[in-house]
Parts: C-alpha cells; sequence; structure tokens
C-alpha cells in the first residue's frame, strides 16, 4: 500500500471539502483538487466516476478542457466502468490533448449521435479506451475549414466496436459524401493530416447507411494526409476497413505493418466495399509501404490504391497476403479515372494473391501519361477469377517489369499478363517461375503502338495451360 504524505492527506481533505470524489489517482502528490493535477507544464484532468455528466465524469472533464486550453490530459482512474453517455460528449478545445482510457468503455447506445466529437482543430492522442454502440461515428474528428499546420491524431490500444457510422473519422472535406461518384464540395483546410493507429481493433462498424468504415480519413484543401497503421485490426467493418481520400493539393503517404484488414464491405450489395481503399486526387502522390500485413476476404478488393492526376503511385509492399478478395486481390491504379500524368513505380516482396473472386489476384496498372516499372519477387497468385498477376501500362510511356520466383496456377484468365498500349517500350522479365494450369496462356506479352517488346522466361514451367504457352506479339526469349 502506498503511503499517504501529508501534503496528500491535506489534498485529500481539501477535496473532501470542495466535494471531489474520493478516488485518489495513484500518483496524488498535489495540493490541488484532487481531479485535477498539474506538472511543469501539463495540467490533467481525472475522470473518477461513471456519470453521464458532473463532477468527475468524462463529459466534465472534456468540458473542462473546453474552457482551459492549459489542460493538455485527461485520464480516466483504473476502474471506472463503462461510461454510458446520453449525448455527444464533444471537444472544442484548441490544445493539443491526451485521452488515457486506462481501459475504460464509452458506450454511446444512447448518445443520439456520436460518440466522442473533436472539432477545435487540435491535435488529439486517445490511448487504452474502448468506443462502443454509438448511432453516429464512434470518433468523429472535424477539422475547421481556418485550420493550418498539421493536424495529428493518434490511436493507441483503442477499441472502436459496433458504432453506426464510420468508426473513425477525421474529416477535412467540407462535404465528404458522393452521390453517384461525384462529390459536391471537397473543398477543406489549409492544414495536413497525420493519423495513427497503433495496436487497435477496429470492427463491426458502419451498418447503417452506405459508405461507413472502420477508419475513414478525408483530407480536402492543401495538404497532405499521412497515415501510419501498426499491429491493428480492422474488420467486418460495413465498408472499407480504411479509407484514404485526399483531395486538393497534397501526397498520400503511408507506413502499415502488421496490419490485418479481414471482411470488410458487406453492407451494401449495390456497392460493396473494400479492406485498404486510397483515393488520390489532384496534384500529389500516394507513397509509402505496406508490410507484413493482410487484406483478406473483403467483399471487393483487398488493396485498391488509386491516385489520379498529376503525381506518381509509389507503393512498396513487402509479406502481404491478399486472399479470397471478391474483386483484385491488390489493385494499383494510375490514372485510371482521371487523367494527369505521373508513374506508376512499385517493388513487392513475398506476395500472396490467391482465390481473389470477380478479378485477378495482383493488378497493376498505369494510364495516362507516364510509365511503369513494377519489380516483383516471390509471388502466389493462383486461383483467381481473371489473370493471377496483369501488368498494363496505357499512353505515353513505357512498361517495365521483372518477376522473379512466381508462382501463377490455375487462374481463369492467363497466368502473368504483359500489357503495353500506344507509344513505348514493353520490357519483361520472367525468372524461376511456374505459370501452370491458367484457362489462357501461361504468359502474355503484347505491345502495341510505337514501340518495341522484350519478353524474357528464365526459366519458366508453362505447362498445363488451356490456351497454350505464351501468347501476344512479343516473342519471348526463352531460357530452358
Ligand atoms: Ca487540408
Ligand atoms: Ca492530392
Ligand atoms: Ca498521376
Ligand atoms: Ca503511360
Amino acid at each position: 500500500m502506498k503511503r499517504l504524505t501529508l501534503l496528500s492527506l491535506s489534498a485529500l481533505a481539501l477535496a473532501a471539502c470542495s466535494g471531489s470524489p474520493l478516488v485518489a489517482p495513484d500518483n496524488a502528490l498535489s495540493s490541488e483538487p484532487l481531479a485535477r493535477r498539474s506538472s511543469k507544464d501539463r495540467i490533467s484532468i481525472y475522470v473518477t466516476n461513471w456519470d453521464d455528466d458532473g463532477h468527475g465524469s468524462f463529459r466534465w472533464a472534456i468540458e473542462q478542457a473546453n474552457a482551459d486550453p492549459t489542460i493538455a490530459e485527461i485520464v480516466f482512474t483504473k476502474n471506472v466502468q463503462p461510461v454510458n453517455l446520453e449525448s455527444t460528449v464533444t471537444f472544442s478545445g484548441t490544445q493539443a490533448l491526451t485521452i488515457d482510457g486506462q481501459d475504460a468503455i464509452i458506450d454511446g447506445t444512447d448518445a443520439g449521435g456520436s460518440a466522442l466529437v473533436a472539432d477545435g482543430g487540435a491535435s488529439l492522442k486517445i490511448k487504452d479506451l474502448t468506443v462502443q454502440n454509438a448511432p453516429g461515428e464512434g470518433i468523429a474528428v472535424e477539422i475547421p475549414l481556418t485550420a493550418t499546420g498539421t493536424i495529428k491524431v493518434t490511436l493507441e490500444r483503442v477499441t472502436i466496436m459496433d458504432n453506426a457510422g464510420h468508426g473513425v473519422l477525421v474529416n477535412d472535406q467540407v462535404d465528404p459524401e458522393t452521390v453517384d461518384g461525384v462529390q459536391p464540395n471537397a473543398a477543406g483546410s489549409a492544414a495536413s493530416l497525420e493519423v495513427e493507429v497503433i495496436e487497435s481493433h477496429i470492427l463491426g462498424n458502419g451498418y447503417s447507411v452506405s459508405d461507413r468504415d472502420g477508419v475513414r480519413v478525408n483530407e480536402g484543401g492543401a495538404g497532405s494526409l499521412s497515415f501510419v497503421s501498426r499491429e491493428t485490426t480492422s474488420e467486418d467493418n460495413a465498408a472499407d476497413g480504411i479509407e484514404l481520400d485526399e483531395r486538393g493539393d497534397g501526397n498520400v503517404v503511408i507506413d502499415v505493418s502488421d496490419t490485418h484488414i479481414l471482411r470488410n464491405g458487406k453492407f451494401d450489395p449495390l456497392d460493396f466495399d473494400d479492406g485498404f481503399d486510397i483515393d488520390e486526387y489532384d496534384a500529389g502522390s500516394i507513397i509509402g509501404s505496406l508490410v507484413r500485413s493482410e487484406a483478406i476476404d473483403n467483399y471487393e478488393e483487398g488493396l485498391d490504391f488509386n491516385e489520379n492526376n498529376a503525381g506518381d503511385l509509389r507503393v512498396d509492399l513487402s509479406e502481404v497476403t491478399a486472399n479470397g478478395n471478391d474483386e483484385e486481390g491488390i489493385d494499383y491504379e494510375e490514372d485510371d479515372d482521371f487523367a494527369g500524368g505521373g508513374d506508376l513505380v512499385t517493388k513487392m516482396v513475398d506476395i500472396i494473391a490467391n482465390g481473389n473472386r470477380g478479378d485477378g489476384g495482383l493488378k497493376i496498372r498505369e494510364k495516362g501519361l507516364g510509365s511503369l516499372v513494377a519489380n516483383v519477387s516471390g509471388v502466389q497468385a493462383s486461383g483467381n477469377t481473371v489473370s493471377g498477376i496483369a501488368v498494363r501500362e496505357d499512353d505515353l510511356g513505357s512498361l517495365s517489369s521483372t518477376i522473379i520466383n512466381a508462382e501463377t496456377r490455375a487462374n481463369a484468365a492467363h497466368g502473368i499478363d504483359f500489357d503495353e498500349n500506344s507509344d513505348g517500350d514493353l520490357t519483361a522479365t520472367v525468372s524461376n517461375s511456374v505459370s501452370s494450369g491458367n484457362t489462357l496462356f501461361g504468359v502474355r506479352a503484347d505491345e502495341a503502338g510505337a514501340g518495341s517488346g522484350t519478353l524474357h522466361l528464365i526459366p519458366v514451367d508453362l505447362t498445363g495451360n488451356t490456351g497454350g504457352t505464351t501468347t501476344g506479339n512479343v516473342v519471348p526469349t526463352i531460357t530452358p
């Protein structure tokens, strides 16, 4: 048992007189009222009961932070029982705030909307907290149009579960809704967004209207969107497991590792959704990496990365599994919807994309001005409904691809399909690979318009393909 110092005893007496709850945090060594502790430059407020409101409640703590910009932290006392919110709790302060849940549960069943909203444009860190059952968003961070700089939202060891809106929404777009693919107003603030989701679990959110995701980040106006996910699972959400939507100037930068994206997207049969969906528009690129991660059994694509307008798509993959999705396992598209130039450059290592229904295993597609460079080493892409691996480059620009240690079997089209259209060269090598038992050909390489075609196969087992070994107008050089 902790010894109480005279100082803390007097604090307890003071707290008792002032009506503060008598639940002291472990480190209660201050003469301030118990629900309020200051260190040198940080004031903390303690949540000491599970009431909806009133002194010591979570709502009260947020109200204190709204009124006092020197409050930097809200800490739940250990063993606070589930807090049943009777309305939304809104943090409107402009100071950076940390909410340390100490494993508490915020239940939004009776909140009448989102559980927790932050709309002051401040950075927010939430850790060790469960947010569940809200009829709106679990956590919604709405960025004011006047925001500038970089706003950081960090979630550490949170569980976001069974909220009817997005599980987590970070929104910097005036109107993020799309009607038939058109967005009425995607303007946003000048601020950039940095969102980090660490060791967290996002599940079962979004079952209300179409397009409600596990984690959804909308960035509009100037500024970039940076997204980090580590040791996180997003599963069984109604629309996308994770969706990043970046508009206006600015990049999407991702750093994703040990992330599991499972069975998302089943809610709207007219528009099923993906595991992990990135849409980038206007000037800017998609850049980054995804490692030791999986996107499995989602109702549309496993990974659906779309870069539009000016800018490149440059995302590398390592140890990624994308099996059993209802469209492509992995789908990279550069300027597929809106042209503007830019390249698609990717290095993929140790990829598994098997048994995707309704489309191919691994599809890499560059359109408009710009070239494609795809180097893939160690890949299984078998039993998919279209080709195992499809690499396609359109309009101006060249296609350059090396595929090493591939296994593409029993796909319902080609095993591997290289397709270069219009001006530009096709240069492809497949080595130490098996492309066998596919419905069409083992390898197809086709080069159209101006330019030359080169295909090296060193060596590749092309037995048992129904269509034959190779096809297309590029005659392969075969090293047995
Ligand atoms: Ca912005
Ligand atoms: Ca952009
Ligand atoms: Ca582009
Ligand atoms: Ca091109």
